[in-house]
Order: C-alpha cells, then structure tokens, then sequence
C-alpha cells in the first residue's frame, strides 16, 4: 500500500472487551500502589533501569512534537550533595518566611519540614527540564509550544514507568529551583520543572495515612 510522505501505518493492537477491562483494572491496582517516599535506602538500582524510564518519559506527546524536555540525571554523590544544601536553603527560607499559615496547614499531614536527606541518600536524583525554545537545524531558537502540558505529561510517564520497574520515587520541587541551572550547566532558557527522587525505600519506612478521592468526586460522565 502506498502512504502519504511522512506517514507510516499504525501500529495498534486492537483488543476485546474483556481484556481491555481487566487491564485497565490491573492498571489501577498496580498504579494505586505508587506512593511518594520521603525515606530511601542508598541501595542502588540499574542504571539501564533509569534509562528504560527516561525513554518512556520521551516517548510522550508533545506540543508539536517538540520534545521540550531535558532529563539530567544526577548519581554522583558530590553532585547530589550540593543540590542538597541548595535545596535545603529554598526550604529553610520557604518553611521560615515564605510559605502562608494556610499552605503550611495543608503541609502538616505530610510531616514535611526543611531537611532534604533523601537528596543525598536516594541513589538518583532525576532532575526535569523544560524548553521554552528548541535548537533548529540551523542552531537558531524555535519556541516550543504547550511545554508545561508535555513536561507534565512527561513526568507522569516517568512515574508511572519507575513505579512499574519497581523503583519508589518522589516528586520534589524546591522553589526557586534556579540553582539547578547553576549547577547542572543548562542554559537560562530551561527551566528546571521538579526534581524526581529514584531508588528503593528505606526499610520500615511508613507514609502517610491519606485517601484518594472516589471516582464520582473526581469524575462525571456527560
Ligand atoms: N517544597 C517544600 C514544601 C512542599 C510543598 C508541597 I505543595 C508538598 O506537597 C510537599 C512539600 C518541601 O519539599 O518540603
């Protein structure tokens, strides 16, 4: 069969009902156990599993197929070190003076507080970019369009594919994360979008006692 330039056929794998429902319930199930760890063990993981994942991050949808994303993975521990004590300064600043009562209440379920070890234990710290302009053939910007919607489905995907190779993580956003541009050398125009904690929880560890909503409260069908 002849194919319009620039197209190929899809690749699709069609199934019957009653598997796509049992898989979209084994989903749910696996997925429902993701939970974000604040305690991790300094074990280490294959590095080829971090780079399955980032490739599955890279597979998302982008506005314009722009792919505005950059992924520093950071494993050296001198590296982390000093992420941590930048971090650690934000959070110090946040906790202290930034952060309303009212963000602070909604905070306190979670324990959190300005000490970020897991950035120097958790054996990778998965650093996200985000590309408001892309390098054209030429080496001229182009902007990229929907960036925060491709980053964010992006890191969903990275998530999603870490929690499936049995990896824990933690979504972490230290604000202003400016330092990140410092000391991983990306350029003015990257903003960096979270910091993504990878590697096996600590023993014992326990999370909070929280809910997610039920469908009928998150959800309606028209
Ligand atoms: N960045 C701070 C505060 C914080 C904010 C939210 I919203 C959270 O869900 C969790 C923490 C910190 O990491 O402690």
């Amino acid at each position: 069969m002849a194919h319009a330039e620039g197209f190929i056929p899809l690749e699709f794998e069609r199934l019957d009902d009653t598997t796509m429902v049992a898989r979209a319930r084994a989903f749910y199930q696996h997925m429902k156990q993701r939970r974000s760890v604040r305690d991790f063990s300094s074990n280490p993981v294959p590095r080829e599993v971090i780079e399955q994942a980032v490739l599955t991050a890279g597979s998302a949808p982008s506005g314009a197929n722009m792919q505005p994303w950059h992924f520093c993975v950071v494993e050296s521990a001198a590296v982390k070190k000093e992420i941590r004590q930048a971090a650690e300064a934000e959070e110090r600043e946040f906790y202290a003076r930034r952060a309303s009562e009212e963000w602070l209440d909604a905070l306190a379920p979670l324990g959190t507080d300005a000490q970020k070890p897991f950035l120097e234990t958790a054996p990778y710290l998965i650093v996200i970019f985000l590309k408001k302009f892309s390098e054209g053939e030429q080496g001229e910007q182009r902007k990229n369009y929907y960036t925060a919607e491709s980053v964010g489905i992006a890191t969903g995907m990275l998530l999603a594919a870490l929690h499936d190779a049995g990896v824990a993580t933690l979504t972490h956003t230290p604000s202003p994360m400016k330092f990140l541009n410092t000391i991983l050398k990306r350029p003015t125009s990257e903003r960096p979008y979270m910091i993504v904690v990878a590697g096996l929880p600590a023993e014992n560890t326990e999370v909070p006692a929280i809910d997610k909503k039920p469908l009928e409260e998150i959800a309606e069908f028209f």
